[in-house]
């Protein structure tokens, strides 16, 4: 066996022997890794390293000079507790440093236990096992969307590694599903099949014959043995040209190549113990020697990057060409650019009631027309969510016609949110997906991602309350507003009218670090009497008055259709003096001045009455210990919506003597 001792002779090895060694040299770096942290995984990344480095080593097209390059080849590690493994990788692209995975998981670390979109190199936040697979969907979708749109300037292959976890967990399944309907054949993805899960072998909670399920999905299905190298380039050469989304079955072992501990489960989650590493070092021929990565392997390693540079150098070049026809321009900075100009809105007639949901959708229909960067769709509710203006303008996205904006998602909730967070982490488009509110539950482990990874994606969540009506209190959202609003960087919006929605819209594209949720309502609203430049001033503030006096003695903080309501309780109450604030974004309110936060809403010398047709934990942060939340704190009921508002105290006559109530008591 060839030795790190043989080291200088490392440039007459065959190409093989080479890959050998610097395999070895990622499995040292690897247990290293996980051992100097005392905490992290190494059986996982052992089992997958041959694929990743043969990927990595020879396939993968990125620009050594830039981790952004935008026609980069996205590569997604699903299987994020294998983090040691890409951060072997990265360093030895030299985009982290020797440094780098010596401070694994400590604060401030460029290597975190999982990996983070921050980091060069990394396109996505993984760990919640699942989600990476759904996000590198929707960089797939992306891709194809945009080469139907921009040509072969955007034009690369988007690679994942899997592992069991990620395949049990069912978004994989609704995802997968998805890509083999879209026919996302630059889509490819390794399964590292190594029997080894956290609790035991993978054959106590799996018998699934995943091969056959794929195909049924309609992808490209080939079974390997993970560790032979010639297998793996085949496959990988294969998957590259075939018209499908391709799955590679690795047969693996678990820590593959430690001394003593293969296939053993126990390796999922630690360190290996240090004479286990000693072992191994010596088994696979490397020196006793920490974080060993002799020159020789980077130098292998590095051996395409001047072809790499050259590649993209090239392709700077045919965009600039390409740049010259004015009208390829406009699109190119639009997209792949990330421009959003001066937008016209739709207009809306004071007074007429208008369905918050409707004006979504003939927002969407307008700005679309301006925008060509908009694309997404509804989770088969097209109809209740106002989008089928949108699809059948621009068509469906579809393996026959890839230059389709609409994404037909089906009810796969929670894959569309995960793919509408890969497809703004892959760039070049601004996302929207639609559907009840009462199902952002469904999607919730991919909102919460999006707001970790700062994606800039549009949730336009409809039937956001009670006034539902008849579908009863499975469709009736109660603590949805609030329990999105716990989510940290994510904006929810809950529009008072027509108006406001288009000013939600707006204000939602251009919040490029976080993510929007957008309620709205399946009842008519009255269109506030306010022109839409004072609807887009008011909501870029959070929360405006919408009827104001000086020195209130009472302040309303409403929200959606509860403006509406509060307005029709101060006109009743007409002999005090009371401003209604339409609030339809905490979040946003929260950045303001405190000088505006708190002359609008003074914390002392007024009555604070919230009204929200929701749960009413949360309001006290506004309301202070002597306020009034009007809201709903248990389910509702199957009943048209009028009826449900006089039972559950939402008419302004209840509201109203609920109200005089509370200052009685008070007294
Ligand atoms: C959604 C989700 N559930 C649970 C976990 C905790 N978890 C991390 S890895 C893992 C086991 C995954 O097994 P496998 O993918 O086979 O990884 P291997 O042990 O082969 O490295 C679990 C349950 C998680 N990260 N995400
Ligand atoms: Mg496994």
């Amino acid at each position: 066996m060839i030795t790190y001792q043989d080291i200088d002779t490392f440039p007459e090895w065959t190409t093989e022997e080479q890959t050998q060694f610097a395999l070895a040299v990622t499995k040292g770096l690897i247990m290293d890794t996980v051992r100097k942290a005392n905490s992290g995984h190494s059986g996982g990344p052992m089992s997958s390293a041959d694929f990743t480095q043969i990927l990595f080593s020879e396939y993968l097209n990125f620009d050594p000079n830039n981790p952004d390059w935008f026609n980069r080849d996205r590569f997604v590690l699903s299987a994020g507790h294998e983090s040691a493994l890409i951060y072997a990788m990265l360093t030895q692209i030299g985009w982290l440093k020797s440094e780098d995975i010596q401070n694994f998981r400590q604060l401030h670390s460029n290597t975190p236990g999982h990996p983070e979109v921050e980091i060069p190199g990394i396109e996505a936040t993984t760990g919640p096992l699942g989600q990476g697979f759904g996000m590198a969907v929707g960089m797939a979708t992306a891709e194809s969307m945009l080469q139907a749109r921009l040509g072969k300037l955007v034009d690369h292959f988007t690679y994942v590694v899997a592992g069991d976890g990620d395949f049990q967990e069912p978004i994989t399944l609704g995802a997968s599903s998805m890509a083999g309907h879209w026919g996302l054949s630059r889509l490819i993805v390794f399964y590292d099949s190594n029997n080894a899960q956290i609790s035991g072998k993978v054959d106590r909670a799996d018998s699934t014959n995943y091969a056959q399920v794929f195909e049924g999905f309609g992808w490209h299905v080939q079974e390997i043995d993970g560790h032979n190298h010639e297998q793996i380039r085949e496959a990988i050469e294969k998957a590259q040209v075939v018209d499908r989304p391709s799955l590679i079955i690795g047969t693996t072992i678990m820590a593959q190549g430690s001394a003593t501990m293969e296939r053993d489960h126990e390796t999922h989650g630690a360190p290996l113990p240090q004479g286990e590493i000693d072992a191994t070092k010596e088994k696979l021929g490397l020196p006793n020697e920490p974080f060993y990565l002799p020159k020789e392997v980077l130098t292998h390693f590095q051996s395409r990057f001047e072809k790499l540079k050259l590649n993209a150098s090239e392709w700077n070049v045919a965009v600039s060409s390409a740049c010259k026809n004015t009208e390829f321009k406009s699109l190119w900075d639009a997209t792949v650019g990330n421009k959003v100009g001066q937008i016209d809105f739709p207009e809306f007639e004071v007074g007429a009631s208008i369905a918050t949901r409707k004006a979504f959708g003939s927002t969407l229909d307008k700005f679309a027309e301006q925008v060509p960067s908009i694309v997404g769709g509804s989770a088969d509710l097209e109809p209740s969510n106002y989008t089928g203006n949108f699809a059948k303008t621009y068509s469906d996205f579809s393996p026959e016609n890839r230059s389709g904006r609409n994404l037909a998602f089906g009810v796969r909730e929670f894959p569309m949110a995960a793919a509408m967070n890969g497809m703004a982490l892959h760039g070049g488009i601004i996302p929207f997906g639609g559907t009840f509110l009462v199902f952002a539950d469904y999607e919730r482990p991919a909102l919460r991602l999006a707001a970790i990874q700062h994606c800039r994606v549009i949730h336009e969540f409809t039937h956001d309350s009670f006034w539902v009506g008849e579908d009863g209190p499975t469709h009736q959202p109660i603590e949805h507003a609030m329990a999105l609003r716990t989510i940290p960087n994510f904006n929810v919006f809950r529009p008072a009218d027509a108006k406001e929605t288009a000013a939600c819209f707006r204000l939602a594209m251009d919040q490029n670090e976080t993510p929007s949720a957008l309620l709205l309502t399946r009842q008519g609203l009255k269109v506030l009497d306010q022109t839409i430049d004072a609807a887009v001033d008011g909501v870029s503030k959070g929360a405006y008055a919408v009827v104001d006096c000086e020195n209130p003695e009472l302040v309303f903080l409403a929200t959606g259709s509860e403006v509406e309501l509060a307005m029709d309780v101060a006109e009743a109450m007409n002999d005090k003096n009371i401003r209604v604030v339409s609030m339809p974004c905490w979040e946003i309110f929260e950045q303001q001045s405190d000088e505006y936060k708190n002359e609008l809403i003074p914390k002392r010398g007024a009555m604070k009455i919230s009204m929200e047709a929701g749960i009413t934990m949360g309001w006290e942060k506004y309301i202070g210990p002597n306020g009034l939340s009007i809201g709903i704190d248990h389910f509702g009921a199957s009943a048209p919506g009028k009826a449900l508002a006089q039972e559950f105290g939402f008419t302004a006559d209840q509201v109203e003597s609920k109200i005089k109530k509370h200052l009685e008591n008070l007294l």
